[in-house]
């Protein structure tokens, strides 16, 4: 067992991308799947710098925010570019892949019923942001030439998108190359067809 411990409820939810990313890069980490019933007794939840989950132990040190954790990842593991340009870029498009996740988290939890179809009839405009960046950058990552935690932040994204609406990137050649290589990993494809991946759901509600 590596040294991570994450603890969060039984969903891929903000806990996606970080998986992904210790499965490609090697680690191996330990899950604290919690319940409902047990999260609503608060005690956990008292605990919680945020009172909310993720946290991510690494060793005896103890983190909350998804964001935080994917970028304290990426300092651990060498996927935070090669200076200090490159990790300005690479925290920009994570706080991109952020504005695309809220939005995305809005509609499934607040307006599903009534807010999917113009949800995706929009999403054109914000992904057309994201191919823009990969086709310039021609690696076939965000920034640099190898993948960075945005990468991997944008790749659980639009996993989650493709389950909203399968033909999102068909206008979008450099991202849907980019999530097919990122798919054939080998270490990603390992993690993405395993059971402990395939059995949760994408969010709390049951709707993606
Ligand atoms: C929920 O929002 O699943 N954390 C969530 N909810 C519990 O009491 N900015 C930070 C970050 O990036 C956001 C954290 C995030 O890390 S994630 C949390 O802690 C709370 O606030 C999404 C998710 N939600 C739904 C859900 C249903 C069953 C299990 C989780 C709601 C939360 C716990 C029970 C009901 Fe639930």
């Amino acid at each position: 067992m590596g040294p991570y411990t994450i603890t969060y409820f039984g969903v891929r939810g903000r806990c996606g991308a970080m998986r992904i990313m210790m499965a490609d890069q090697g680690q191996e980490w330990k899950e604290i799947v919690v319940d409902f019933a047990d999260w609503m007794k608060g005690d956990l939840k008292a605990t919680c710098v945020f009172g909310q989950l993720p946290k991510l132990e690494d060793g005896g040190f103890a983190l909350y925010q998804s964001n935080a954790i994917l970028r304290h990842l990426g300092r651990n593991h060498d996927a935070y570019g090669k200076d200090g340009k490159e990790a300005a870029l690479i925290d920009m498009m994570c706080d991109g892949v952020e504005d695309l996740r809220l939005k995305y988290v809005k509609m499934i939890y607040q307006e599903y019923d009534t807010g999917k179809d113009v949800y995706i009839k929009d999403l054109p405009n914000h992904l057309d942001k994201f191919e823009a960046v990969m086709a310039k950058n021609k690696t076939g990552f965000l920034v640099g030439d190898k993948p960075s935690f945005a990468d991997y932040s944008l790749f659980e994204v639009l996993l989650n998108h493709l389950v909203l609406c399968s033909s999102c990137l068909d206008t979008f050649p450099s991202l849907k190359s980019f999530v097919e290589k990122m798919s054939a990993r080998p270490k990603i494809k390992t993690f993405l067809d395993s059971e402990a991946y395939k059995k949760l759901p994408i969010n709390g509600n049951g709707k993606q």
